[in-house]
């Protein structure tokens, strides 16, 4: 079955669970909200549905209840690779299951019918000026992308709720099999020869990512190519550039409008960028101390930086209390195939050094590694080392989260979102009469 069949076979059970929620317990208290949360980011409060990953402060992602080595174990690998099928997350992340060999196949082969760019985005790319950020470059080409919409097509037309999902679906499959393209054309446009991409019918993903961005060890990179788009793929519901899409798509926004605006917020350094700018300190570290700091000078360093009132991008996290599995998986991965790189040396010294002076420094609530303090040196390795390009990987795999989540909350009828806020008056108040 395909995704869209085993999606509909699901539909009117999880409908049913999801109206029998609101109905019989809409008005069953969760959790109490206090002013602190309101004030500092909203950190921790609960309100938002997903089914599609969990975040635990103590282990980290879970995707569809899977921990990162489980999915990694279980999911189906192309032949002669160590990581499996990106189109085999894709569709544990859609269905809730582990997809056996032929329907992971099935995803990348939909992928490759669908992966055709539009002329006119690659002709809007090269008018950008090129000191645009690559971030950029790909925001507008995703919002470029809008009178594809099927969603938007068929809304315009006239579609009733229960159908919104079939559009939403079909948008989705496109954006994601579409974005690794504009990736690559973003790569060789911004740092090598402008060539326009072409998937290869006989590639799955990775392997079709690492030829169209032409790095050298094709083989190495391809696998690197499927472990980075699978573990950065989601982070529930609550993270900024998936909330940022949900939100936005909330309106009935399509997609392409909607996913624009998460990859505006990915690109912010307290989030995706910080992948970006954890690199770029580590080849800080390098020059100046010529390759690997004693222990010592790292420490000081760090403290320096801390002390200029600079963050130590790759550090700290807003729900992890925990080194970052996905940091555990990138690591693991490096020290098996490349252990003498001295980026990747770099990386494990700063691992075994900042945490401890973040504690010292006692701010930090999570004085660990994130995702995004390894991912640069694994890319350096192998060629890819315009450090800028990196959240636009981040981008192409958070993608697929978003999507799912999208299509689910269009199969739910979710409505549009609305908080409400307070005035600094009104808690003041508040906090007096309590
Ligand atoms: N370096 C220096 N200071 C840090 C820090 C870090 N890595 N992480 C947290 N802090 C500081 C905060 O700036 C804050 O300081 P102030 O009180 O002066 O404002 C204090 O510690 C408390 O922050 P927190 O509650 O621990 O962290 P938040 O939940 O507010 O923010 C995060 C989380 C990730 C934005 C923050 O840890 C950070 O800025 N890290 C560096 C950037 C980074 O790696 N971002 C990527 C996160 C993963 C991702 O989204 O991709």
């Amino acid at each position: 079955m395909t995704i869209k069949e085993m999606i509909s076979a699901q539909i009117p059970k999880q409908r049913e669970r999801y109206e029998k929620l609101i109905k019989d317990h809409g008005d069953t208290v969760i959790a109490e909200v206090t002013i602190r949360q309101i004030l500092d980011g909203m950190r921790g409060i609960k309100s938002l549905l997903t089914d599609v990953s969990f975040v635990d402060p103590e282990e980290g992602i879970r995707f569809r209840s899977m921990t990162i080595a489980e999915v990694l174990d279980a999911l189906p690998k192309p032949e002669g690779a160590d990581m499996p099928y990106i189109g085999g997350l894709y569709y544990l992340l859609m269905i809730g299951e582990i997809p056996t060999r032929e329907q992971a196949l099935e995803v990348d082969t939909d992928w490759r019918k669908r992966c055709e760019v539009p002329k006119y985005i690659f002709d809007i790319l090269r008018t950008m000026p090129n000191d645009a950020h690559p971030m950029a470059l790909l925001s507008v080409a995703v919002m470029a992308l809008e009178p594809e919409s099927e969603f938007s097509k068929r809304f315009h037309k006239g579609m009733k709720k229960v159908d919104y999902w079939e559009p939403a679906l079909e948008d989705s499959l496109n954006l994601t099999a579409k974005l690794p393209v504009i990736a690559a054309f973003i790569y060789n446009l911004k740092y090598k020869d402008g060539k326009e991409p072409e998937a290869d019918p006989n590639l799955d993903l990775g392997a079709n990512f690492a030829q169209m961005i032409g790095v050298e060890d094709q083989k190495g990179y391809a696998d690197l190519a499927r472990l980075y788009f699978i573990i950065h793929s989601d982070h529930e519901s609550g993270n900024a550039s998936a909330h940022a899409t949900h939100l936005s798509a909330s309106t009935l926004s399509n997609i392409y409008y909607a996913y624009s605006a998460g990859l505006s917020t990915l690109a912010g350094p307290l989030h995706g960028l910080a992948n970006q700018k954890s690199l770029e300190l580590l080849l800080e570290i390098r020059k100046k101390f010529g390759g690997l700091p004693t222990k010592e000078q790292l420490r000081k360093f760090t403290w320096d930086r801390l002390e200029q009132g600079r963050l130590i991008p790759g550090y700290g996290h807003a729900v992890l209390r925990v080194p970052d599995p996905r940091f555990i998986a990138q690591m693991k991965f490096a020290k098996k195939r490349f252990p003498d790189d001295t980026l990747v040396q770099i990386a494990e010294m700063v691992f075994e050094i900042v945490p401890k002076v973040l504690i010292e420094q006692g701010k930090a609530k999570n004085p660990a590694p994130n995702v995004d303090a390894i991912s640069g040196p694994l890319q350096y390795h192998y060629g890819v080392k315009e450090f800028e390009f990196y959240t636009v990987l981040f981008g192409v795999s958070r993608a697929m989260g978003v999507t799912a989540n999208y299509v689910w909350a269009r199969v739910l009828g979710q409505p549009i979102e609305r908080p409400k806020s307070m005035t600094m008056k009104m808690l003041e108040e508040f906090a007096a009469a309590n």
